[in-house]
């Protein structure tokens, strides 16, 4: 049966806030959890994921989780390991344990950040290709990742590991040419992550149809997303602002752009 009563953590950031604004159009009822309270959402719960207790409480009755919640850029290893990792192993425990069968998991861009991109008529970068990190960040990524492989291996729980690229309302990067993911399409593939049947544990790239694409989006489609959105509205703007990416150059000659040399750091 679908899934309707979803979790959702990390609900107060900016992909949760886009994602309960279009999630309940597709049926879903949702529960929301984050570290520091819901605006607007009297009844989200706050809590961190370190607190097991509260994970119990949160997941007791829900068909699937949508796991957005944790550090999102680069940060000190001991916080990444503690929201990231800690807090990933966390929530996976009390999922188990309480029985939940669907697991949507946030990974990112940055899992694979040290990959090549592809240049002019190379194929696109499938999901197959080798884990390559670019930050602590990424690495908690790639952990999500393995934990869910295991997860599904072990126990029979299943997973969608979404490698989100950039979903914001807009591209504001000539980078992100290549890598956005609208809000629209965004719900369209977590509805069909946290729908599609026999996924195990599936591995897919979260963008829209984008003309400047660096991803195989094919383990996404065969979930049944279909994405109407593509950047290229954007990138007359973006390129006359940044100028054509240069792949000879650092930030444009991997997938995860300046994070290997100079990554965005979480507040401290
Ligand atoms: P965000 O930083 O806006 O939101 C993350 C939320 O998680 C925050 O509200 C924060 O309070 C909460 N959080 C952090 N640590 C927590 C903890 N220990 N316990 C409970 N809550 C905690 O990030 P955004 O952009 O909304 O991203 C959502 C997810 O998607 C993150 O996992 C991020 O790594 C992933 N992602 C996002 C991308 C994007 O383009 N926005 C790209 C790739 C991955
Ligand atoms: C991510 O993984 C971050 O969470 C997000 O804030 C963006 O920086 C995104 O990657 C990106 O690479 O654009």
């Amino acid at each position: 049966p679908a899934p309707r009563t979803v979790l959702l953590t990390g609900a107060a950031g900016g992909v949760g806030t886009l994602m309960r604004g279009l999630l309940p159009a597709y049926g879903y009822e949702l529960r929301l959890l984050d570290a520091v309270p819901v605006e607007g959402a009297p009844d989200a719960i706050t809590a961190d994921l370190a607190d097991r207790d509260a994970l119990d409480e949160a997941v007791r009755g829900v068909d699937a989780v949508l796991h957005l919640a944790g550090i999102s850029l680069e940060s000190t290893f001991e916080r990444i390991l503690r929201s990231n990792i800690e807090g990933t192993y966390n929530l996976y425990e009390a999922a188990r344990a309480a029985g939940v069968g669907r697991m949507v998991f946030a990974s990112s861009n940055h899992a694979v950040g040290g990959t090549p991109t592809p240049g002019a008529g190379e194929p696109p970068v499938h999901v197959g290709t080798r884990h390559r990190p670019d930050s602590f960040y990424g690495l908690s990524k790639c952990f999500g990742e393995d934990l869910a492989q295991l997860y599904w291996d072990k126990h029979g729980m299943e997973t969608v590991s979404v490698r989100i690229g950039s979903c914001f309302p807009e591209p504001t990067t000539v980078r992100m040419l290549s890598l956005w993911m609208s809000p629209a399409d965004g719900a369209r593939l977590f509805h069909a992550a946290l729908t599609a049947e026999g996924v195990g544990h599936t591995v897919v790239y979260g963008s829209s149809a984008n003309t400047r694409q660096w991803w195989d989006l094919s383990t996404a489609r065969a979930l049944g997303y279909d994405p109407q959105d593509d950047s290229e509205p954007y990138a007359a703007k973006l390129i006359a602002e940044e100028g054509e990416p240069d792949p000879a150059e650092q930030d444009h000659a991997r997938i995860g752009g300046h994070w290997m040399s100079n990554p965005p750091l979480w507040p401290a």
